[in-house]
């Protein structure tokens, strides 16, 4: 996968540098504006370490990161310029994004476009799933009061433009969200992860169909007692069938405790429908649930 980042702060995503590669000795046109993109330091920053920075290193995986001031046209290398109608804050510039993104994603190989912002849609287990069987995600990352409106509506004519949400609440910027989003996504890639297996069984995960759409519940390992707490016995019984219906019983508790709207989503996906499966609720989920404040017999519901 190919991952372009545009930014005024490339450092945010690590130490940078331009590849040897990107400084031919013979340059097609020597006088045309030479702007490599830059890459990430391996080892450096949320995109160079962990399975992430091993995956760069294999070749997986290749980020570039593009300074949005290199498609400034003034001395200064504005980017913003002060809101129409009024208002507090500065709102980058159109024509700035228009060419920078004209350049990076305007070649031959057709790519997504992400631009985070607090006004998008929400960013989900779904959407990184989608993110993940892309060939090329290009990001887009605002700062200050957010990017020029036209930019957005520009590019949708050009491919596909998803404006996203990581979650109710306002950064200084994109950047921060597009690690979230790529942490998200790679761990998805095929060859990421190394063990498989946890990716699709873990909260939102969807790989195992006994916990669609709940949170996991808690998770132990040794020593059995430590400092006084022990581990439930079920998970030491050698019982598999025993301790999936645990499992699953701990995961509807606490999604029950900590997110109701999800608890809400499954009973009203199944509302007059089959007994259960298929993400459904068992006569023992509706049970744990009754007892975790549910009422999710009969017609009322009153979440
Ligand atoms: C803030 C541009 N959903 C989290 C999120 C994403 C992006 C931004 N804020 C919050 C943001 C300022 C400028 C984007």
């Amino acid at each position: 996968m190919l991952v372009d980042i545009i930014t005024i702060f490339p450092d945010y995503f690590g130490t940078t540098s331009t590849a040897d590669a990107d400084f031919p000795a013979q340059r097609p046109v020597p006088s045309a504006p030479f702007r490599p993109h830059l890459r990430v330091r391996h080892g450096s920053g949320p995109l160079g370490v962990s399975l992430i920075g091993k995956a760069a290193a294999r070749g997986d995986l290749e980020f570039r990161l593009h300074d949005l001031r290199r498609w400034a046209t003034d001395v200064h290398h504005t980017v913003d310029d002060a809101p129409f109608g009024g208002g507090p804050g500065m709102v980058m510039k159109p024509d700035v994004w228009g060419a920078a993104l004209d350049d990076v994603a305007g070649d031959e190989e057709p790519a997504r476009l992400i631009v985070p912002t607090p006004s998008g849609a929400p960013f989900t287990q779904d959407l990184a799933a989608a993110y993940a069987a892309e060939r090329r995600l290009v990001f887009a990352c605002g700062r200050y009061e957010g990017i020029d409106s036209r930019v957005v509506a520009d590019a949708r004519s050009a491919m596909t433009v998803d404006e996203v949400s990581i979650g109710d609440y306002v950064l200084a910027g994109g950047e921060a969200a597009v690690c979230v989003i790529l942490e998200a996504v790679c761990r998805l890639l095929p060859g990421v992860l190394g063990n498989e297996q946890s990716a699709a069984d873990d909260s939102f995960g969807g790989g195992s169909e006994a916990m669609r759409g709940l949170l996991e519940g808690p998770v132990y390992t040794r020593p059995r007692s430590w400092r006084g707490h022990e581990v439930p016995p079920v998970l030491l019984s050698g019982d598999h069938q025993a301790i999936a219906r645990w499992r699953r019983d701990e995961a509807l508790r606490r999604t029950a405790a900590v997110r109701p709207d999800l608890v809400s989503r499954m009973i009203g996906d199944t509302a007059g429908g089959a007994a259960e499966g298929a993400g459904g609720l068992s006569a023992r989920d509706r049970a744990v649930l009754a007892e975790a404040g549910f009422p999710v017999d009969g017609e009322s519901m009153a979440h």
